[in-house]
């Protein structure tokens, strides 16, 4: 009997897979109720990656949820972030943060939107550090919680803030790189015009998804996106 019951937990171990989420949006230094700001993810309970850059659950990954979430009033300039939970709670893979900002179509709550088209810019990097080819590392390995700032020009509006942790460990083979992601649902109080904008599908290419960690160690990381995003300020009057 005793083989029988830790054949069985080793079935739960297997299933409830080493992987993470991102369900908890952090305001004013206070972690927020899972799933209350951030949209329930496909994943919540499995804890599986996305790793299918072709499809719109590349945005935010809740095809099979409701897809939606309260909102959240934030400032302009203040920080934000998302808590790490799973098993165990932090981002334990070797790879690369990034955090989108999209707006909302102008009338469209974002409550009732779903990310699509050329929206969405690039606010925020945890990267790779590399050395010309001895040595590369993963700053983000670890952390239980990511936290950034709202950029200070973001116009008002509401938005969504996506959240991904790109894990890198399977990465030599196509469709290997591993996508935890999350959106959170925020109004921003701000002025000012951000750019340039991206689309998913369609922001991955190779080689910052497609890429060998181990050997040959790679001598540079290139990011999969375009750079990070500038926010122009809005002349508030003409003198
Ligand atoms: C928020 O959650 C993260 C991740 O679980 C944890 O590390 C952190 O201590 C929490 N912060 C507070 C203020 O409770
Ligand atoms: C490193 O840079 C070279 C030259 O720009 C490029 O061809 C290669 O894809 C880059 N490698 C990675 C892993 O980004
Ligand atoms: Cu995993």
């Amino acid at each position: 009997m005793k083989s029988l019951s830790l054949i069985a937990v080793a079935a739960l171990v297997a299933k409830v897979s080493a992987h993470y989420t991102w369900p908890q949006l952090i305001v004013g230094g206070t972690n927020t109720s899972s799933w209350e700001y951030v949209r329930e993810t496909n994943n919540w309970q499995d804890l599986d990656p996305q790793t299918d850059v072709t499809t719109t659950d590349i945005r935010c990954y809740t095809s099979l949820e409701s897809g939606t979430a309260n909102t959240m009033t934030v400032a302009a300039g203040s920080t934000v972030g998302f808590t790490v939970d799973g098993n165990p709670s932090n981002l334990y893979h070797p790879g690369v943060v990034n955090v989108y900002m999209a707006q909302a179509p102008s009338g469209t709550d974002v409550a009732d939107w779903d990310g699509s088209g050329e929206v969405w810019f690039r606010i925020f990097e945890i990267t790779a550090v590399t050395d010309g080819g001895t040595t590369i590392t993963f700053p983000a390995t670890g952390m239980t919680q990511v936290t950034f700032p709202i950029p200070a020009e973001t116009p008002s509006g509401q938005y969504l803030i996506r959240i991904e942790h790109i894990a890198l460990h399977v990465a030599e083979s196509y469709g290997g790189a591993q996508f935890y992601i999350a959106c959170g649902q925020v109004e921003v109080r701000g002025t000012g015009t951000p750019g340039p904008l991206v689309e998913f599908p369609g922001e991955y290419t190779e080689p910052g998804i497609l890429i060998d960690i181990y050997y040959p160690i790679p001598a540079n990381y290139t990011q999969v996106s375009k750079a990070l995003a500038s926010i122009f300020p809005t002349p508030s009057h003409i003198a």
